[in-house]
């Protein structure tokens, strides 16, 4: 085996990647603990069929230790900066995580991708394109089936969404394809600073084979060995091997260097950020030399809708438009938004916004809310640390629950207006999750 069996493990938390991990070692026939600082964890039941139950300790980490441990699994909700933590990774414990062991036992290869924003969309998107063009392919990581479920006979690709979490406690993930869509501030919280965060989000790119990043974002430039094959996509319009946009009387059209591959109008995703998205998911293909004109690959981004949460129209009504950017949990993402859907001749957005800032930093939406913002509701937690940077001249309100901020948006709205709620904060103050708020936002929008 791959890994040898003379280590002492555990794995710690016990949600959704610690319960994957456990199963995974328990199939391999090696030993484990298991350890969640809660009380009563989400997936004690599952373990407790998987491991001895002398072997689990909830409650706190501290037991890790008393226990000998040599290498460990820890869960990505989980800071390595804890003491704990810290401290056994000072006297020489492995810090790993499920998807450092994911690499040692891929059996195909495999396309990962991170970035502070639209990871998700991309993953899912050369997803369906990968199944579109006949290969057989699965996607998951951070969004949603873990990595080592992933795992099967027969598979041509894996499509990996990675957290800068999950990068920090993988060693070496040696993709076929590392793509680096974006980064801004986010998760400031488990961060020193944004280079702190950027050196996580840069992990994607060590042992790769082939890269995709962001000519626009410096931050997501790789340093590879010259002869790694790299592909940049771009918002601007494109140098020869680039992918980007062009604009003529025609439309948009979305290329690779002089070449037009798509034009706007045959694509379903609307907005800029949409379009640098699909861009990033042909470059992967690209890279892949898989084909891009293909008329599978012209289907997929005719009818491709995105995911849910994600600058998603809810409903139009008495020429009101609704849109649900519920997943929208960072400055980053809303700013996208803004310019995505904003018009440069008129101030037609109504922006919902607020939650847990996560120690963010606002101000880089100063100058998009000057633009195309007619009003801007806040709400929650951080409510007025938004306030704090509204520039002179935009209005806004203050509200306690989305409730009682939606009445007022009722009585406010004309015509032409777009209702945008794409909150630049996480949602757990008042929610269990970004799904949890969009669907009340929905239900909300539904009521009118
Ligand atoms: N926790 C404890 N004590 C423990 C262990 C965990 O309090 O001992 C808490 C954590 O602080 C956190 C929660 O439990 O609040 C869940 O943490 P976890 O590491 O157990 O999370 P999982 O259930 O394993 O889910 C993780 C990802 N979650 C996080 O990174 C927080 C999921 O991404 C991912 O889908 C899943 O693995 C499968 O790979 C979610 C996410 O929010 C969607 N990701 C963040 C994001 O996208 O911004 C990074
Ligand atoms: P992630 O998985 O990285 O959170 P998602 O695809 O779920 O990414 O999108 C998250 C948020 O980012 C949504 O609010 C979405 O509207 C926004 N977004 C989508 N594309 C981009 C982009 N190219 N740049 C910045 N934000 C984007």
């Amino acid at each position: 085996s791959l890994i040898s069996s003379d280590r002492v493990r555990a794995v710690v938390g016990l949600g959704v990647s610690g319960v994957s991990t456990a199963t995974f070692l328990a199939k391999q026939g090696l030993d484990f603990f298991v350890v969640d600082s809660r009380d009563n964890p989400p997936g004690l039941d599952q373990v407790k069929q998987l491991c001895p139950e002398e072997r689990i300790f909830t409650g706190s980490l501290e037991v890790l230790r008393t226990l000998g441990v040599t290498e460990l699994f820890v869960s990505p909700g989980i800071a390595l900066a804890a003491p704990i933590l810290k401290e056994l990774a000072q006297a020489g414990v492995q810090m790993r995580g499920d998807i450092d062991l994911f690499c040692d036992y891929a059996n195909a290869p495999f396309i990962a991708i991170t970035g502070s924003n639209a990871k998700s969309t991309v993953t899912t998107l050369v997803n369906e394109l990968l199944l579109a063009l006949g290969k057989r392919s699965i996607a998951g990581g951070n969004l949603g089936l873990p990595a080592l479920d992933c795992l099967a006979d027969g598979m041509d690709y894996y499509v990996l969404e990675l957290s800068s979490f999950q990068l920090e406690t993988t060693h070496a993930l040696k993709a076929d394809v590392a793509c680096l869509l974006n980064v801004s501030e986010d998760h400031m919280d488990r961060y020193d600073d944004l280079y702190g965060y950027q050196r996580a989000k840069q992990r994607i790119y060590r042992g790769c084979k082939a890269a995709v990043c962001n000519k626009q974002d410096i931050l997501t430039a790789p340093l590879l060995a010259q002869d790694t094959p790299v592909r940049a996509f771009t918002k601007g319009s494109p140098d020869l091997k680039e992918f980007g946009l062009l604009k003529d009387a025609e439309g948009v059209w979305l290329c690779k260097g002089v070449k037009r591959l798509f034009n706007s109008q045959d694509i379903k995703l609307k907005g800029e950020h949409n379009y640098a998205n699909i861009l990033a998911a042909l470059a992967v293909l690209d890279v892949l030399a898989l084909p891009i004109d293909a008329p599978e690959v012209a289907t997929v981004l005719a009818t491709f809708a995105g995911l849910p949460h994600r600058c998603e129209t809810v409903r139009e009504q008495d020429g009101v438009t609704y849109i649900n950017d519920s997943k929208g949990t960072n400055v980053g993402a809303t700013l996208a938004a803004l310019e995505g859907l904003g018009n440069k001749q008129a101030k037609t957005i109504h922006l919902l916004a607020g939650g847990v800032g996560k120690g963010a930093d606002f101000s880089p939406l100063a100058p998009a809310l000057a633009k195309f913002v007619k009003h801007l509701y806040v709400f929650g937690k951080d409510a007025s640390k938004i306030i704090d940077i509204v520039p002179q001249g935009t209005s806004y309100s203050e509200h306690v629950t989305l409730d009682e901020l939606m009445e007022v948006v009722k009585s406010q709205v004309k015509q032409g207006d777009i209702v945008l709620f794409s909150p630049a904060c996480a949602s757990f103050d008042q929610y269990k999750n970004f799904e949890a708020r969009g669907d009340h936002f929905v239900e909300l929008v539904n009521k009118l």
